[in-house]
């Protein structure tokens, strides 16, 4: 029995187990604590997601990048390497390698955003301008800290008239030209795909669980595949022996191009963009969509295989309208309906789920387009990323949003862990807005998205008893601090869900059954 087992495994390939989050304790959702310092992500695991039963962190890139003072210190410039030393604002090579550890001594994984594709812009300049000092040419396309000279660059490949992607819908130029002006490395090269290999597998050998490859669509699939095969497996500190490191790939695929999803199946886990895009949608009644019709929702709404996705209500990038998406994205600027749609997903099977932790930034729209897209993290006059205080009442202070702390964020986390495994079931819905559905007879949600009240008697398929509401509060000693429902002995409670409430919806679970 043990050698067939072994044997299929061997027959999948290596690059199956690279679907498996190895998430611990029971654990399911991740949270991307965007440009998070190392320090503020070792305390936050210890303090509060290890005991909230958050599964793992996507970190931001911990390379070094080019310094960009015009304009000042965007986010964006983490997605420019200038070499791979482990330097950045979120904190040195110490201070993650501690992070790492911490976080893992209490069960909670680290994923790395990987940015492997290219290294700065084309117009980044000669000096040291790196957030560590390491000295670089863009000009001559040289990162001699790695070292990658001009040989190690597509430039020769790419054959459009700027050198920069122009038309999406050419795949070579999509792969073999720059990105928005980032130089774009030949990872055809056993050379160049010895030094990624390199960098992936010192993170990996430190402790963190897999990656988050960024720009995988500007990336061949065969050249991915061959990096991906010289990954060392996870720490056997803290994984099992043999486990192969997650990945999951950014591809923004809804729809329209030649280079689909479909391509990166076999090496890992896929970005689903049409899931927050969809659900945006849905929630905010545009286009005619009703949340009644996501009784299908996943796989039956067009999405990528379930056993391929990570998926995502909004990101760092089209949370401040880059990358896909667009408008319909539900971000912490709109909360009532982000707490809606992260709630829907942690209830929902489909996917490996992710939830965004953001900063605040001064949105300033003109004909739509916010100027301040490119604002980066609360942080001092001179660049300094800003540590997350933790205010009295647990929320985050200094422009730190903390959405995966807020309470009903935070309780669909856990109530995703406790329906683990059990089956989308006893779905209602009103044909409007207002809709129902259990995990088999672990947990039951019910939304009110519509303009009137909701009062309504629905199967929970849940054992008769007293629940505590994880929205409107959560079980606290022997009570309630918010709605208690009934279930009786038939399965069947009384839900009444105000269009004028807090929060339009109610969630029950085996945990918080008094
Ligand atoms: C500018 C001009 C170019 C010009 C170039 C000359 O726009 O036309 O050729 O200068 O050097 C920044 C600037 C961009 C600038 C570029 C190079 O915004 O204007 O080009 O730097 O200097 C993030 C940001 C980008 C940013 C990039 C690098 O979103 O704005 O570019 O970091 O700092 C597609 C991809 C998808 C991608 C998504 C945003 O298929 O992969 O766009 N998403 C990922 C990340 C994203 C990141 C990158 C990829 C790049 O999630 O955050 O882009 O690593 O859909
Ligand atoms: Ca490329």
């Amino acid at each position: 029995m043990h050698l067939f087992i072994l044997a299929a495994a061997a027959l999948l390939g290596l690059s199956a187990a690279q679907h498996n989050p190895h998430t611990k304790h029971g654990r399911t959702a991740m949270v991307h604590l965007f440009e998070w310092r190392w320090a503020d992500i070792a305390a936050e695991c210890e303090r509060f997601l290890a005991p909230s039963g958050y599964a793992g962190v996507q970190i931001s890139p911990p390379h070094e990048n080019i310094v960009i003072n015009s304009p000042w210190r965007p986010w964006w410039e983490r997605y420019q390497p200038t070499s791979y030393n482990l330097c950045s604002r979120s904190g040195n090579e110490h201070e993650l390698r501690d992070m790492i550890s911490r976080c893992n001594n209490v069960g909670v994984n680290i994923y790395v955003d990987a940015v492997v594709n290219h290294m700065c812009g084309a117009s980044g300049g000669e000096g040291s301008h790196s957030v560590c000092g390491s000295w670089f040419s863009a000009n001559r396309k040289e990162f001699p800290t790695i070292p990658f000279t001009h040989w190690d660059f597509n430039d020769h490949k790419c054959r459009t008239g700027s050198g920069n992607i122009e038309n999406y819908g050419d795949a070579d130029q999509v792969r073999d030209c720059r990105l928005v002006g980032l130089l774009d490395l030949a990872m055809e090269k056993d050379y160049v795909r010895g030094k990624v290999a390199d960098y992936l597998n010192k993170l990996i050998d430190m402790g963190v669980a897999g990656f988050r490859v960024d720009a995988c669509k500007h990336m061949w699939p065969g050249d991915l595949s061959a990096v991906y095969g010289r990954m060392h497996n996870l720490n056997t500190t803290w994984f099992s022996g043999g486990s192969r490191p997650f990945v999951f790939q950014e591809v923004i695929d809804l729809g329209g191009e030649p280079i689909t999803s479909r391509e990166y199946f076999h090496l890992g886990r896929v970005t689903e963009f049409k899931y927050g895009a969809k659900l945006g949608t849905i929630f905010r009644k545009w286009n005619g969509e009703k949340l009644s019709y996501t009784k299908s929702w996943g796989e039956g709404w067009g999405f990528m295989p379930e056993g391929n996705a990570l998926v995502f209500v909004d990101n760092h990038d089209n949370q401040r309208g880059h990358g896909a998406g667009g408008a319909s994205i539900v971000t912490f600027w709109d909360p009532k309906l982000h707490k809606m749609a992260v709630a829907y997903m942690l209830a929902h099977p489909y996917g490996v789920a992710r939830v965004m932790s953001s900063f605040r930034w001064d949105r300033h729209f003109v004909n739509g387009k916010d100027q301040n897209d490119w604002m980066g993290p609360p942080s001092h006059g001179n660049g300094v990323t800003k540590p997350v205080p933790i205010n009295s009442d647990q929320t985050c202070g200094d422009g730190w949003v903390c959405e995966h702390r807020w309470r009903q964020i935070k309780n669909m986390a856990v109530f995703r862990n406790v329906v683990n495994g059990q089956p989308h079931a006893n779905w209602w819905d009103n044909q409007s807005n207002q809709v129902a559905f259990g995990r088999g007879n672990r947990g039951f949600i019910v939304f009110n998205n519509d303009d009137w009240n909701l009062d309504v008697t629905l199967n929970t398929g849940m054992p008769g008893g007293a629940y505590c509401d994880v929205i409107s509060g959560q079980k606290d000693g022997g009570g309630c601090t918010g709605k208690l429902i009934q279930v009786g002995g038939d399965g069947r409670a009384h839900f009444k869900i105000s269009n004028r409430d807090e929060d339009t919806f109610v969630a029950i679970h085996a945990e918080s059954k008094l």
